[in-house]
């Protein structure tokens, strides 16, 4: 253990020296961004990122949007290296569509999910990712939605059954968060692995499940420490890599690598034996769980019809198994949690949409066309997206020197005009999905309101005409481009399940608890002091007509 501590001590200080001569040199440039307006920084070292990543991030943003003029700001990163927090539609769209090779998702970003899921679709660049992107493309068409919708209705229908049993007798509090969390889960589960987390009956816990939940919350808890991961990548060979996970002499550290492991292991397992089933033929994967409809299974289908060439090796297969889970489970599940909870709200809105709901279906599960072109459920949920966003941004690194164009011209600190910003090799730009969701100049005077009425309508001009470069109808929400959300069909697929299933049954009222919602950078719903995990009462009462 001695040899292991000095190895580990000899590779920080290596490490940290690399580290800091990369953090300072931004002190010894000028920054061709200093006459762009923006908050100043709370200090050299944390520039804005406490500010940006933390509890008040919120706050932050809104002030960014509100106080400094332009559709562009600037902001300071770490040790002082140039940022912008950009909600320009022209600026994004050369961003993340024109100049996509230009601007690279974050190396702090790609480190950790290769530390957590390998070389899975969020940890991949260039080549490697396109490839990927385009094996798993097919399993997320509306072809492959409108297969799975059964599946989706099946456990739907599990959920409404769980909570009939609890409120039967008389309306109770039930924590909706934890409930939207055990779905959610257990349609990736069915719908992306053909595996079954969670019979949502009693409230027995799945080792693999937990093991996935802990992840996220392990990177929170390791602070500033993954931020030096890519320079640590840089030094350490491969082969080391797995070794030095094991022993390094941080708890947390070595829990991340072994919850990591236990998580792969599994993924290879459930791989295992649907590469069986495969080789058995047609009737063993119809008997699986998921039908054979799940995505990994398109992918298997898939790869083998490919040549050498264009197939994947079997280990970023198994990536994408974790890397499909936690891309899905807090997401998906947070906004619905968001939904139920505005619904609680507005029992006006809740009314008019359940009455759609029942309407249309007159009892029997709706086709995929009718259920997604349901106008009240489509506003709702557009509409809770657009204000409420599980994430708020996301980053993008220039791997040169380059251009961003705007659409509107901002007003220099000294003065001038400036209709384009020269940027260095190395600036970060977030792209801020809260100053498109909410800007005023985009949406109008009430764009801070929750108001599903809206999509009801044509959208204002200046919505329509600014060009917003997402992948799905004028919202950033799921981001645009080559790495925009490839799940966005599912998710809005689950939202309109699990809410055309609940409204026919169930009435949901505010339990008078206050709800806070927590950045962790996923927003989740939380009560009172303890705010670690996620949780939001409702009053639930059977609905009878
Ligand atoms: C309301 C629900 C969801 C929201 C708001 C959302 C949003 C996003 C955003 C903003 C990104 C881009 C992240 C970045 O580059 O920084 C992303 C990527 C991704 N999402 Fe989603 N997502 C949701 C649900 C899902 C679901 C249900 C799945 C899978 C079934 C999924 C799978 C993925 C994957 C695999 C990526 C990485 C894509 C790539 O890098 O090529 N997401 N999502
Ligand atoms: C995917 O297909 C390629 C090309 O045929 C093959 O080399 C590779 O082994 C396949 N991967 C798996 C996991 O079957
Ligand atoms: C893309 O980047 C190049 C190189 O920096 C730049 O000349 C060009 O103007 C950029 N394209 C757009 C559409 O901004
Ligand atoms: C995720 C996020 O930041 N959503 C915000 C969208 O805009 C509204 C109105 O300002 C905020 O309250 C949300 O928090």
């Amino acid at each position: 253990m001695n040899t292991a501590i000095l190895l580990f001590q000899c590779l920080l200080i290596y490490g940290l020296s690399y580290v800091v001569w990369h953090l300072l040199k931004w002190r010894l440039v000028k920054s061709s961004l200093d006459n762009v307006p923006g908050p100043p920084p709370e200090s050299f070292v944390k520039g804005n990122m406490r500010q940006f990543r933390s509890l008040e991030s919120v706050k932050f943003q809104r002030d960014m949007v509100d106080n400094y003029g332009g559709l562009v700001v600037r902001m300071h990163g770490l040790f002082n290296r140039p940022a912008l927090y950009i909600y320009d539609p022209k600026a994004l769209h050369t961003i993340l569509i024109k100049n996509e090779t230009i601007w690279e998702e974050n190396p702090g970003f790609i480190a950790i999910n290769q530390a957590l899921f390998g070389p899975g679709l969020l940890s991949t660049l260039g080549e490697q990712h396109r490839k990927q992107r385009k094996m798993l493309n097919p399993a997320f068409s509306v072809t492959h939605m409108r297969f799975m919708l059964p599946v989706f209705y099946d456990t739907c229908r599990r959920l409404r059954d769980a909570i009939s049993r609890r409120v039967k007798d008389a309306p109770q509090e039930i924590d909706m968060a934890n409930w939207m969390g055990r779905t959610a889960l257990e349609l990736i589960g069915q719908g992306g692995l053909g595996y079954s987390f969670d019979k949502l009956v009693d409230d027995k816990k799945d080792v693999f499940a937990e093991s996935l939940k802990r992840l996220f919350p392990i990177v929170s808890e390791l602070g500033i420490l993954p931020l030096f991961l890519p320079q640590l990548r840089a030094i350490v060979p491969a082969r080391l890599r797995g070794v030095l996970g094991s022993i390094v002499p941080i708890a947390t550290a070595r829990d991340m690598k072994r919850n990591a492991d236990l998580v792969a292991q599994k993924s290879q397992k459930i791989y295992n034996s649907k590469k069986r089933a495969f080789q058995e033929g047609d009737e063993a994967i119809g008997e699986q769980i998921g039908q054979g409809k799940d995505i990994m299974n398109i992918l298997m289908r898939a790869n083998m019809s490919l040549s050498d060439k264009n197939g994947l090796p079997e280990y970023e297969l198994v990536s994408q198994m974790s890397t499909l889970v936690l891309a899905a489970m807090d997401t998906t599940s947070n906004t619905l949690s968001q939904i139920l909870l505005l619904l609680a709200e507005h029992a006006d809105v809740q009314q008019r949409l359940r009455a759609e709901i029942i309407e249309a279906s007159g009892g029997e599960d709706l086709p995929y066309d009718t259920l997604m072109q349901l106008p009240h459920l489509d506003a709702v949920c557009r509409e809770s997206l657009r204000l409420y966003p599980p994430l708020q941004w996301s980053s993008r690194v220039a791997t040169q020197d380059t251009v961003v164009p705007l659409s509107k011209p901002i007003l220099g600190v000294d003065g001038t005009l400036i209709t384009e910003i020269a940027v260095q090799k190395g600036t970060e730009a977030f792209t801020g999905v809260l100053g498109c969701n909410t800007s005023k100049a985009f949406w109008g005077e009430d764009a801070l309101q929750w108001k599903p009425e809206r999509w009801l309508s044509p959208l204002p001009d200046s919505v329509t005409e600014a060009g917003l470069p997402g992948v799905s109808g004028n919202l950033m929400t799921f981001l645009g481009g080559k790495r925009a959300c490839i799940g966005f069909k599912f998710a809005e697929m689950e939202m309109k399940v699990v809410l055309a299933v609940l409204l026919q049954s169930f009435v949901f009222a505010p339990s008078g608890k206050e709800i806070r919602w927590i950045p962790a950078p996923v927003f989740y719903p939380t009560v009172g002091e303890d705010s670690r995990y996620p949780q939001m009462p409702l009053r639930v009462a059977t609905y009878s007509n």
